[in-house]
This record gives C-alpha cells, structure tokens and sequence, in this order.
C-alpha cells in the first residue's frame, strides 16, 4: 500500500528524467511543444478511455466494428497457429476480437507502461485460458527481441488505434522497419489507421461538445506542474484543435490567452498572448498515402478493410 501511495506521489519521487528533458527542450524551441506519448499519466489515460466512448470520436468505434466484422478474413489469409505481438497494447480493449479470430500460438503485448501492461496481460490470460502470453515492458520504436518460448512460427503484428497518426512520416516508418524487424521472416502485420475526411468532423473528434479532449490536453501542464515542479498558470491556457490540410494531420495545441510567465523545473518561461505549446499530431490517410508508407517502411499490403462511410481502415501487410 505504501508502496502504491509512493508511485502515485509524483512530488516524492524523482521526475522522470526523460519527461523532464522532453518539457525543457520542447519548451526552448521557437514552436513550444512537448510530444504527445506524454499525456499518459494515470490521469490522462483516464481522460483518453473517457474520449473513446464520446459520440464525436469515431475512431475506436468504428475500428472495433471493423475488427468484429473482418478478424476472420485476416485469420483465413494469415493462416492460424501465429504467435501474435501487439505493439503499445495499452488496456489490450481490442485484443479479444482478434485471438477469437485467429487462435494464436502465443500472445506477446509490448507497452512501455508496465503497470498497464501486467493489469491487462493478466485479465488476458483468464480470459483465454492456455494460451502463453508474454508481456515485454519495452519502447517498441527500436527492435525488440521475442522470447524464444513462442516458438518459431511466423508473428502476426498487431497495431491498432491509428497510434501511427502521432507519428511524423520520418519516424513513423523507422517505426515499420523497427516492427519488420522485431517480428522476423514471413510476419504480417494488422495495423489501424484513420482516414482524411471531412475537416468539421475531424476537428469535432478532437474538440468535443463536453470538452473531454480539452482537459485531456490541460492534463498536461497539471502533470508538469505535479512532476516536474512547475508553476504554469493552467486557467491562462486554453485547448485548440485544428486541421493542418497541408500535413494532412489535426494538431492539438495549448494556447495562452494572455502573456504569461513560469517555471518549470527551475527554468523559467514567458509566453506571449495567443502563443501555443503544440501537444499532439494525429496524422490521417487516404488509400495511396497509408500503402505508400507501410511500403517505405518494409510492407506490402495485401488486404484492407474499411467501413462504409470509409471514417478508418484496418490493413494487413507482410514483409
Ligand atoms: C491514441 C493517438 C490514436 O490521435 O486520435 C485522441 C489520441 N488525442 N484525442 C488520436 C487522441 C486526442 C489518439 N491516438
């Protein structure tokens, strides 16, 4: 019990180095920004479970109908008996519609949240009883080595969410090459992503009328207040969510609404009135631009599926 007051505490432990680095340099830079992966705390993956049940935000809905609809089709072509690896497996909420499916090998979650990771790798397993599940506490960016224990099959990634999106297309295909690595000779990958559509419903899926995305987004500067010793002024920002058709991406950001000053971390900072801290990419795709990157990144499509108001694709891809 002491011990789950201790982590929870952030101002008696030590600040991750890490988060720390990211906030002072993000907020040096001419465009302040502090990249996205951060919004997690325990508070923010809340907040983030809260936006996938909104009506606004189509996207874990309609991916789940996909995976309900398809996860057959991508067990007849993959064939079964694949061990299958789930990158960033967060709470693993779309995990079960796949294994039904499939009736994999084994089952390797991999998530830099450990925490999150055991929770949902035990109610896995119970869920589905004899199947050998692996949690890998680990920054899947980078290769990643599988246990020997799930045999030599070949791996079925899986990568749902349109998680992508965060990514710039630079790193988002280090990403795919990193994942072609991990998973080895004759992988597939099932991998989410959402599509470019109407710029109104977009920008409503990161602007809800109950401003769930927004204290999503303001839980950012709570948490750096918390963790890293900071003085931010909170009620002086507000949230913005906005199309950038250019990049074809929505961006989040944090905009001050009057001139302000703080600290953080010991450094201080000034901010001028309708400047903003750029807390989030979420890239979107049309149907030649997510085969096109999935091919720079090592990958072939050979199935996609989509709904009928084509809102999000799930896609599947071997080496
Ligand atoms: C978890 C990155 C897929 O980009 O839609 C939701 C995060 N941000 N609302 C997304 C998010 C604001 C989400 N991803």
């Amino acid at each position: 019990m002491l011990l789950e007051m201790d982590r929870n505490n952030a101002a008696t432990t030590e600040p991750d180095p890490a988060f720390r680095a990211d906030v002072l340099s993000g907020l040096s830079a001419p465009q302040k920004a502090v990249p996205a992966r951060w919004f997690y705390d325990r508070r923010g993956s809340e907040l983030f479970e809260a936006i996938t049940d909104l009506p606004e935000y189509y996207p874990t809905r309609t991916e789940r109908a996909l995976l309900e609809r398809h996860a057959p089709d991508v067990a007849r072509i993959a064939g079964e008996g694949r061990a299958v690896v789930e990158f960033g497996s967060g709470s693993s909420a779309k995990t079960p519609l796949l294994l039904t499916a499939i009736d994999p090998s084994a089952y390797v979650p991999i998530d830099i949240s450990g925490d999150f990771l055991r929770e949902s790798a035990a109610a896995l397993s119970q869920r589905f009883p004899g199947l050998p599940v692996h949690p890998i506490e680990a920054n899947f960016m980078h290769p990643i080595a599988l246990p020997p224990a799930i045999g030599r099959a070949p791996r079925l990634g899986f990568f749902p969410g349109s998680t992508i999106g965060n990514l710039t297309a630079p790193t988002a295909v280090d990403l795919l090459r990193a994942m072609a690595g991990t998973l080895g000779v004759g992988a597939m990958l099932l991998i989410g992503m959402d599509r470019v559509k109407d710029e109104a419903e977009l920008v409503a899926a990161y602007d809800d009328a109950q401003s769930v995305t927004a204290a999503f987004n303001l839980n950012l500067l709570h948490r750096i207040n918390r963790e890293l010793g900071g003085d931010i002024p909170i009620e002086a920002f507000r949230h913005v969510a906005r199309w950038n058709d250019g990049e074809a991406r929505i961006e989040m950001h944090l905009e001050a609404e009057s001139d302000v000053g703080f600290t953080v971390s010991g450094q201080r900072f000034a901010m001028r009135r309708g400047e903003t801290i750029h807390t989030e990419n979420s890239h979107k795709y049309g149907q030649r631009g997510a085969r096109l990157m999935l091919a720079a990144g090592g990958w072939t499509t050979i199935a996609e599926w989509t709904d009928p108001q084509n809102r999000f694709a799930i896609l599947l891809a071997e080496v």
